[in-house]
C-alpha cells in the first residue's frame, strides 16, 4: 500500500519542528547554476523566502527559443513613402535599407539611376543580417499632390492600406486559415514634407488628417540640406505647431505609450519631429573610411553624421528601436478596421467574403 504523506497529524508535528529549524539557520543565497537549466529540487536548508522557494527554474532560457523561432520564420517590415515628386523617397529608401531596394533602371551609360515613380507599387525584398532575415516591403507612390487639381489625391493611398487591412481579416475569419496570415499592411508611412521653411501645406494638413488615423506617419523634411541650421529649428517647430493646431496624429501617438518608460522615450522623439533628413546611395572617403554623402563643392554632407543632418534619427527610429513597436501599432490601427468593418457588414446583413471582401456568414461567426 502506498503511504499517504500529505494528511494526518504526524506530518504536521513533523512540519513545526522543521519551521523552527529552518528559522535558526543562516540565510543563504542559493548559486545559479551555469550553462544549463537545473531540475527542481525541494529544498532542505536554508531560508524559504520569496523567489528563492523554487530555486532557479530557467524560464529565462525562452528568451533564446523566441530568439531562434524568430530567426527561423524572419519577419516582415513594409514601408510606404508618400510625397511630390523628385523629393527623394526613393533615394532616401534605399540610404535607410544601405541596397538597392527602391526601383533602379540602367541608363545607356550603365550608371544606375533610380526612374521617377508612376504608379503605386509595391516591391518585396529579403534582406538577411546576422541571421536574422526580414521581408522588406517597399511601397512607392508616384508624385503626391503633383497635380494642379489635388483634390481627393489621397484616395488611392487610403485605398491601399484599407485593402491590406481586409486581405488580413478575409485570411483571419477563413475556416481553414494560415497558421502565419502573410502580412502586407502598411507598418509605417513616411511622409515627405518639402523643405520650403514655411509651415505645412493644406495638402500636407489634409492628408496628414485623414490618414493619421489609419496608418502610423512619420513626417521628414525631405532634402534638408537646402535648409540653414536656423532654418531648420524654426520649420520644424512651426511643423510642430501646425500638427498640434490641427489635431494631427503622427507616429509615436502618445495613446500607444505603454508605460512612464515608453513615454519618456517616446517624448524626445515626438520633441524631434519631423526629422530632418537628407539621402544619397553615393558613398565616399573622409578621413580615410567610406562614409555616405552628398558631395558638393564646399564640402561632402554625410548623412549618418548627426551633426549634418538627422537622418541617423530616423533610421533608429524605424529600424533599430521601434521597428517592432510599429508592427504593434499597426495591430491597433488594423483592430479597429476590423471592428468597424464586422459591425458594418453585420448591420446591413452583409457576408463576408474571401473574393470580393464578404464571406459565408456561418464562416465569420464561428471565428469571431
Ligand atoms: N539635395 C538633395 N538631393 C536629393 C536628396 N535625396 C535625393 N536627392 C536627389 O533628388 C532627385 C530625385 O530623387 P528620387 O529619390 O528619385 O525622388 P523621388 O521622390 O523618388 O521621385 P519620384 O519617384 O519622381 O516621386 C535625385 O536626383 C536625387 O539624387 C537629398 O537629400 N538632398
Ligand atoms: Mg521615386
Amino acid at each position: 500500500m502506498r503511504e499517504d504523506t500529505t494528511q494526518g497529524p504526524e506530518p504536521q508535528v513533523h512540519m513545526a519542528e522543521r519551521k523552527a529549524e529552518l528559522e535558526q539557520q543562516p540565510c543563504v543565497a542559493e548559486p545559479r547554476p551555469q550553462g544549463h537549466v537545473m531540475a527542481m529540487e525541494p529544498r532542505t536548508q536554508g531560508r524559504i523566502s520569496g523567489s528563492e522557494l523554487i530555486g532557479y527554474v530557467g524560464i529565462e532560457a525562452v528568451l533564446d527559443q523566441m530568439k531562434r523561432k524568430a530567426m527561423k520564420t524572419g519577419f516582415e517590415f513594409n514601408i510606404m513613402v508618400v510625397g511630390q515628386s523628385g523629393l527623394g523617397k526613393s533615394t532616401l529608401v534605399n540610404t535607410l535599407f544601405k541596397s538597392k531596394v527602391s526601383r533602379k533602371s540602367c541608363t545607356p551609360d550603365h550608371e544606375e539611376k533610380i526612374p521617377k515613380t508612376v504608379q503605386l507599387q509595391s516591391v518585396s525584398h529579403e534582406i538577411e543580417e546576422k541571421g536574422v532575415k526580414m521581408k522588406l516591403t517597399v511601397i512607392d507612390t508616384p508624385g503626391f499632390g503633383d497635380q494642379i487639381n489635388n483634390e481627393n489625391c489621397w484616395d488611392p493611398i487610403v485605398t491601399y492600406i484599407n485593402e491590406q487591412y481586409e486581405k488580413y481579416l478575409v485570411e483571419e475569419l477563413n475556416v481553414n486559415r494560415k497558421r502565419r496570415i502573410p502580412d502586407t499592411r502598411v507598418h509605417c508611412c513616411v511622409y515627405f514634407l518639402p523643405a520650403t521653411g514655411h509651415c505645412l501645406r493644406q495638402i500636407d494638413v489634409e492628408f496628414m488628417q485623414r490618414l493619421g488615423t489609419v496608418v502610423s506617419i512619420v513626417p521628414v523634411i525631405a532634402k534638408a540640406d537646402t535648409l540653414t541650421l536656423e532654418e531648420r529649428l524654426d520649420f520644424k517647430a512651426r511643423i510642430r505647431q501646425n500638427m498640434q493646431d490641427h489635431g494631427i496624429r503622427v507616429y509615436p501617438q502618445r495613446e500607444y505609450d505603454e508605460d512612464e518608460d515608453d513615454a519618456l522615450r517616446n517624448d524626445k522623439i515626438r520633441e524631434n519631429i519631423p526629422f530632418a533628413v537628407v539621402g544619397t546611395d553615393k558613398e565616399h572617403q573622409v578621413n580615410g573610411n567610406k562614409v555616405l554623402g552628398r558631395k558638393t563643392k564646399w564640402g561632402i554632407i554625410e548623412v549618418e553624421n548627426v551633426a549634418h543632418c538627422e537622418f541617423a534619427n530616423l533610421r533608429d527610429l524605424l529600424i533599430r528601436s521601434h521597428l517592432q513597436d510599429l508592427k504593434d501599432v499597426t495591430q491597433n490601427h488594423y483592430e479597429e478596421y476590423r471592428v468597424r468593418r464586422l459591425n458594418e457588414s453585420n448591420a446591413r446583413g452583409l457576408e463576408l467574403s474571401p473574393v470580393n471582401g464578404y464571406v459565408a456568414k456561418s464562416d465569420a461567426e464561428s471565428h469571431l
